[in-house]
């Protein structure tokens, strides 16, 4: 079995960047709680994130701890629970994005900003207005939209515990936004049923002079079985999207990739445009030690590298995990496969 990243601490939703010529990971923080296990995610209690740094990926060698990078008590707007973060850099400005619960205990997204990309970084003081649910994670595009030349997408949600299936829409088909928060969705719900199409994450381009707005409407991904090039339907779990998502972008092909929770896959689907469709493409991680399964792609010295977590080092405790990482390989198709292709 691949030995943890990180043994110190526990540690999991890596999200993993090349900074400065360097691999920075972004993980949540576990740690004990004496909270029961429960489909709303509750144990999952983290209130401050770490950044680690590696200058060598193979074998990963120096791993350091950057120490606390930001504290629940220092977000004005949040009351607990700092899920999977991401980061981003533009124009020398580190940010980083993270789900928390607001005062109410509704999940909301929030950005804070550091002049170096292992922090400290300071929070705004509200949540990214028009955000919600979990499990952000930036793609910097070099596709330009009209004068915004390196266009920075937020692609976030999550059922269940966070909350995702509370923004359905007044016409239930997972189109909602914010304003549509219906709460007696709250709970391990989704929608189920004949002809009842999965719900999709979310995405949308922030705003690029501030980074911590949203630039339009948050829209709906689709994503799309390829047998019948329609969404996957609700009680496909198997293959509907869940929750963790990332975004990567290889050959000009968008790889958004997922966790379908409950059936512990890591998934993948592809297509040609940040916004979706993508059409499912198959697996990139079997089920690990533990519940909850989340990763991250990154590119660095010409490899590419999948970055998971699992629960291995804490006896298989689901919410006490560990991050490791992976080489990946593509073969000639653009499938994600796990040997090089000969
Ligand atoms: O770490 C808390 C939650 O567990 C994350 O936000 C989910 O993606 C799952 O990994």
């Amino acid at each position: 079995m691949v030995p943890p990243l990180i043994t110190h601490l526990y540690t999991a939703d890596p999200s993993a960047h090349v900074f400065n010529g360097k691999i920075y990971v972004y993980p949540s923080h576990d740690r004990e709680s004496d909270i029961e296990f429960n489909d709303n995610g509750d144990q999952y209690d983290m209130n401050d994130y770490h950044v680690f740094s590696t200058p060598s990926i193979d074998p990963p060698a120096l791993v350091t701890d950057h120490g606390v990078a930001l504290r629940v008590e220092d977000v004005p707007w949040a009351s607990k629970q700092l899920w999977a973060p991401d980061a981003a850099v533009r124009d020398g400005v580190y940010y980083l994005y993270f789900p928390a619960r607001d005062k109410d205990g509704i999940f909301r997204i929030g950005v804070a900003r550091a002049d170096k990309p292992e922090g400290p970084f300071k929070a705004d003081p509200d949540y990214i207005p028009g955000s919600y649910s979990i499990d952000p994670a930036v793609l910097v595009d070099d596709v330009a939209v009209g004068d915004d030349a390196t266009p920075a997408y937020l692609y976030f949600g999550g059922l269940w515990g966070g909350q995702l299936q509370c923004y359905q829409g007044p016409d239930g088909r997972g189109d909602g936004n914010a304003e549509t928060y219906d709460a007696s969705w709250l709970g391990p719900k989704e929608p189920s049923g004949e002809g009842a199409a999965a719900m999709g994450p979310r995405v949308v381009r922030l705003n690029p002079a501030d980074m911590g707005t949203l630039a339009e409407p948050v829209r709906t991904i689709q994503i799309l079985a390829p047998e019948t090039g329609k969404p996957i339907a609700a009680d496909d779990h198997d293959r509907r999207f869940f929750e963790a998502a990332w975004m990567h972008k290889r050959n000009g092909l968008y790889y958004f990739s997922y966790s379908t929770g409950d059936t512990h896959y890591l998934c993948y689907a592809t297509g040609t445009s940040p916004y979706g469709p993508f059409t499912y493409r198959g697996r990139m991680l079997e089920p690990v030690v533990g519940w909850t399964t989340h990763h991250s792609v990154v590119e660095f010295e010409g490899r590419w590298y999948l970055f998971h977590h699992d629960s291995s080092l804490s006896g298989g405790v689901s919410h006490l995990r560990s991050v490791k990482v992976k080489e990946i390989f593509y073969n000639a198709a653009g499938d994600i496969v796990s040997e090089p292709e000969a």
